[in-house]
């Protein structure tokens, strides 16, 4: 998690979370389509997971979906509501989630 903390806190902030996500998201996206088909999604986002994030149904989730996933990720995993993920938040099993999502 060092490397997503960019102000160095010792937390993870959404910005932190989402320009970390922005980047996974590029990184799994080659083609610059700006849109993630399920192969290219990969391990990433599986089955529902998949469909969960594709919140227009198109079959495919592009960036703005991803991030809007990757934010509602960050609101479960923050269980005491103080717009930051500590390391006990981490652990937990949103927080693992959530970092699956990241770089
Ligand atoms: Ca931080
Ligand atoms: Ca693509
Ligand atoms: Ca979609
Ligand atoms: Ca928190």
């Amino acid at each position: 998690m060092q490397a997503f903390d960019i102000n160095k806190n010792g937390k993870l902030e959404l910005a932190e979370v989402k320009s970390a996500a922005a980047a996974r998201f590029d990184e799994l996206n080659p083609d610059q389509d700006d849109s993630l088909d399920a192969r290219e999604a990969g391990s990433v986002l599986q089955g529902n997971v998949f469909r969960r994030a594709d919140t227009d149904g198109d079959g495919t989730v592009n960036k703005a979906e991803y991030l809007a996933y990757v934010e509602q990720m960050f609101e479960l995993a923050d269980t005491d509501k103080d717009g930051s993920l500590d390391r006990t938040e981490l652990d937990a099993e949103a927080g693992r989630a959530l970092l699956m999502l990241l770089r």
